[in-house]
């Protein structure tokens, strides 16, 4: 009956199954997942948690619930778990509730280098709702812990936080939680990116080390769009529980909980931690191979690696997002650390390959990959004048298309 909305998501559709997609954030989900999405259960309010909500009939939705949470500690070796942040931004506000009182000090990465809008940002309510201090990358782009610790030292903050949205690299938790030991401060981990590897054993587990664990379920996890909070502390799950609701949030999305409990039964098998293993080495070898090139690239441990388009081929961020578009190669612009342009430009793309990898990319295709982007952001696939206005680059269109 809305054939309007109908054929925009047929477009969708054709979009996702055409294009090579490589924002790091991104993956496809299995059809299971989306049948959950889309079932019966959006019909359902049920505010509170298991065996103590607002509404009557909640009895299969509570089984979900608690089967998704009894599955999500499975995964990751935690004791409890809030299955019910809508996403990862509200689960962090909830950590922070739980953990910090208004205006509580809070040291994470500089944004630029790699952190999310809500480790401190300006424009979000983290940086109106708590003080935020900074600790930079070093000039190779990587953590320094010793650093980490000297600011540490200085501030006295209340929280210190780790996980990143654009940092290639393994964390130490380990090492962070023996920073948070000496200043004796909490220690929070947002593991959006990286939470797949996480449950295929590919990466140190934060969970061990942090007194809060943050998550999207929608990344590298394979699940749905929304949050996670897991810790092993029986006095913070409570704090934790009231933060969510109804502190931030009202009724829970019980379709998208029950979407996550299939996500975390998918990730605990076998073949989960062989596509984790295939996500690894696709990202290692696109980066090897434009590194091969001479493209000026992030080395990378995980599911994603940063290229400078600056230096490799005069191309804002901004610009060499654009050209790969018009050849169906979705990336997204982003701050390199020490950028020199703003967030808006950028002087680099980050590039992940999460989402690609689901489609059955092998190495060998994430070879070709880097080399269909080198050609796309080499001078002779895009005149001078297209450079400087990457709308103007029609003229280069035929080339593309033939690429
Ligand atoms: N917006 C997400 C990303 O793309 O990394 C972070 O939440």
């Amino acid at each position: 009956m809305d054939q309007e909305i109908q054929d925009l998501i047929s477009l969708e559709t054709k979009r996702q199954n055409e294009g090579i997609e490589l924002i790091a954030s991104e993956n496809y989900t299995s059809k299971e997942i989306r049948e959950a999405c889309g079932s019966i259960l959006t019909n359902k309010y049920a505010e509170g948690y298991p065996h103590k909500r607002y509404y009557g009939g909640c009895q299969n939705v509570d089984a979900i619930e608690l089967l998704a949470i009894q599955r999500v500690c499975q995964l990751f070796n935690a004791k409890f778990a809030n299955v019910q942040p809508h996403s990862g931004s509200q689960a962090n506000a909830a950590a922070y509730h739980a953990l910090l009182p208004k205006g509580g000090k809070i040291l994470s990465l500089v944004l630029n280098d790699g952190g999310h809008l809500t480790h401190g940002s300006p424009v979000s309510f983290s940086s109106h709702l708590y003080q935020f201090i900074h600790y930079p990358l070093n000039s190779m782009g990587k953590l320094d812990y010793d650093e980490i610790l000297k600011i540490a030292q200085q501030e006295k903050p209340d929280l210190i936080l780790a996980g990143y949205s654009a940092y290639p690299y393994a964390i130490d938790f380990a090492q962070f939680k023996n920073i948070c030991n000496v200043i004796g401060c909490y220690f929070m981990v947002d593991m959006a990116h990286i939470a797949g590897l996480v449950a295929a054993k590919k990466h140190q587990n934060p969970v061990l080390y942090a007194d809060i664990v943050t998550s999207t379920t929608h990344k590298t996890l394979r699940g749905p769009r929304g949050g996670i909070i897991l810790t092993n502390n029986e006095n913070l799950i409570k704090k934790i529980n009231s933060a969510v609701f109804p502190y931030y949030q009202g009724g829970p999305l019980e379709h998208i909980i029950a979407a996550k409990a299939i996500c975390f039964k998918e990730a605990s098998s076998a073949e989960f931690v062989k596509y984790i293993d295939c996500v690894i080495k696709n990202t290692k070898a696109c980066r090897d191979e434009l590194f091969k090139m001479h493209a000026v690239v992030s080395d990378t441990d995980n599911h994603l690696f940063l290229l400078n388009t600056l230096d490799s081929y005069q191309l804002t961020g901004l610009q060499a997002q654009m050209l790969l578009e018009e050849a169906g190669i979705t990336t997204n612009k982003n701050m390199i650390p020490n950028d020199t342009l703003t967030p808006k430009e950028t002087s680099g793309l980050r590039i992940g390959f999460a989402a690609i990898t689901t489609r059955g990319c092998t190495q060998e295709e994430a070879k070709k990959i880097a080399y269909l982007i080198h050609r796309i952001l080499s001078k002779e696939m895009t005149s001078k004048e297209a450079k400087k206005q990457v709308l103007a680059l029609t003229k280069n269109w035929k080339k593309i298309e033939e690429l």
